[in-house]
């Protein structure tokens, strides 16, 4: 705080009382701030600094042009290679940090992972797709846009915020998305979800609590969906508060009622990016990359990665008081995503990639100097015994170790059941083309589907058709032009007919936003199409 002090008075009556007013409603405006916030808006935004970018790949939205998009398109009737396939009736959304403004230069060092996330959706439809991006609409993003700068520091510290920001929520909604209840509803796990309009990506809720039952501050970027119940399971990690212990966990029934939560602790505070749930079990997984309070009080982004400290793997039965919660421990591994889990009796499985050590060299190792070796992601398979009272180890098993990889999916209506099919975005090795990897658990065999002189993202799984067998359908995923100047592909693959290619790309005229993750939304979980929302 003590920082920018100096600035909070530097225009007078300036950004405080505006943002105060943006911060508590049109109630407070009305209250007295009324005009006053109105100039201030003006002059602030007159003193501005020049939208200016750094050029330097690793600084806040430095590299090169094209690194931060932008843009909010519209673009009907995307053009189409190849055979989509007609049947396909629904939106592929996807989302990722866009830094809408860049960094005053003591925060240049700030981390990609602390871009105001931008939404993309794709509409398939008779063999058509319209292409849509917005901004979710976030708090911080409205507050900068009228200020026309950044605002908010360092990544997961509010202590390098503005003054004049404090009490907004610091979400930026970047990481991942989800559409449950008919919403479409953006997450970063410091926050709770911004509810947009799967439609028309309007922004709806930017402080989206389950109407007022979200008992927690921050929300995952990765809730699961029940198999059997269509219920819609969730946590939260630094529950109450900064570097907080507390890990609040719920679950929401189909319609968006929450109907069981409870708090429990962490062992300390880190790093819980995934989570996994069985039909009878939460399992939460908490890595050494420990929320730092003295990088925090210094100015740096949120974590550490401290090798020394144990990765601790905790499960308890769903439905109950949560003071059942172990926690196990077992070999250190840096797992990010699950791929799939299962609980078979009383034997809990579960599925990451991760590496030896830390996979995020943006964070800070501790101890050692990052080692790109320990990063390699590999297919790890954690599995707890619980029927001894006395066990408190996860052992764990690395499968098919011939394919390295990060961003782990399954076809999302078996998160919670034994699954047979993972993918994987993988990176290839030598003699071996990075792409997404297709694993069958059953059979034990795995396929790769590669796209020459294209670099492709995270891919998400579709199914062929409502009621469609596990696995059976279709990948997609984008894929940048190596040749083209990263100009984008929509690319999608037949899970049944890998080796013959993509069956279709969707050809987009530039380079889309950058991405996290994805996720396909079935036209019969998407609300009722308004006529008029065609452009
Ligand atoms: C991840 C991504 C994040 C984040 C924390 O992929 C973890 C992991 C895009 O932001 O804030
Ligand atoms: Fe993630």
């Amino acid at each position: 705080m003590s920082e920018n002090s100096d600035e909070s008075t530097a225009g007078g009556v300036g950004r405080r009382a505006f943002l105060g007013a943006a911060a508590f409603g049109t109630g407070a405006a009305l209250a007295g701030f009324g005009g006053t916030a109105a100039a201030a808006a003006t002059d602030r935004a007159a003193g501005a600094p020049q939208v200016a970018f750094p050029d330097k790949f690793g600084a806040f939205g430095g590299g090169a042009p094209g690194t931060n998009n932008r843009t909010e398109m519209d673009l009907y009737d995307c053009e189409v290679e190849g055979k989509l396939p007609i049947d396909l009736d629904g939106t592929w959304f996807r989302v990722g940090p866009d830094p809408q403004y860049p960094k005053p230069d003591k925060y240049a060092g700030d981390i990609m992972f602390d871009g105001e996330g931008h939404v993309s959706a794709f509409r398939f439809k008779n063999g058509h797709v319209d292409y849509k991006t917005r901004y979710a609409k976030t708090q911080r993003w409205k507050a900068q846009h009228e200020a026309r700068r950044s605002l908010f520091g360092m990544y997961r510290n509010p202590t390098t915020d503005d003054p004049s920001v404090k009490g907004l929520s610091r979400g930026t909604a970047n990481t991942q998305l989800f559409v449950h209840h008919q919403k479409l509803l953006v997450f970063k796990e410091d926050s709770p979800p911004v509810y947009m309009d799967p439609h028309t990506l309007e922004t709806i809720d930017d402080y989206y609590t389950f109407g007022g039952k979200l008992k927690s501050q921050t929300h995952t970027a990765h809730p699961k969906i029940d198999s059997e119940t269509g219920e819609y399971v969730s946590f939260g990690y630094e529950a109450n508060g900064l570097c907080s212990k507390d890990i609040h966990v719920f679950s929401a029934d189909k319609k968006g009622a929450v109907n069981w939560a409870v708090t429990v602790q962490a062992p300390y505070a880190g790093m819980m990016h995934d989570f996994a749930v069985t039909q009878k079990h939460i399992i939460l997984y908490l890595t050494n990359m420990v929320s730092d309070m003295d990088r925090i009080r210094a100015g740096g982004v949120h974590f550490s990665y401290d090798s020394k400290m144990p990765c601790y793997l905790g499960i308890m039965r769903r439905g109950g008081d949560g003071k059942d919660l172990k926690w196990f421990t077992g070999q250190n591994l840096f797992c990010t995503h699950v791929m799939g889990a299962w609980t078979d009796g009383d034997k809990v499985t579960v599925d990451m990639d991760g590496g030896e050590g830390n996979q995020f060299p943006f964070f800070p190792s501790l101890r050692e100097p990052f080692d790109p070796l320990k990063s390699i992601g590999l297919i790890r398979r954690f599995t707890v015994d619980l029927s001894s009272k006395t066990n408190d180890r996860y052992q764990t098993e690395t499968i098919y170790p011939m394919i390295s990889g990060v961003l782990s999916r399954q076809d999302d209506r078996y998160h919670t059941l034994k699954y047979r099919w993972g993918f994987i975005n993988s990176t290839g090795g030598p003699g071996k083309p990075a792409g997404w990897a297709i694993i069958d658990h059953q059979e034990g065999k795995t396929q790769q589907c590669s796209v020459p002189d294209y670099s492709l993202s995270e891919m998400t799984f579709v199914p062929r058709k409502k009621g469609a067998p596990e696995g059976d359908g279709y990948l997609i995923g984008l894929g940048g032009s190596q040749k083209e100047a990263g100009r984008s592909d929509l690319i999608i693959f037949d899970t049944k007919a890998v080796a013959e290619g993509p069956v279709a790309r969707v050809k987009m005229p530039f380079k889309c936003v950058g991405q996290v993750h994805g996720f396909w939304a079935d036209a019969a979980d998407l609300p009722a199409e308004r006529q008029a929302r065609k452009i």
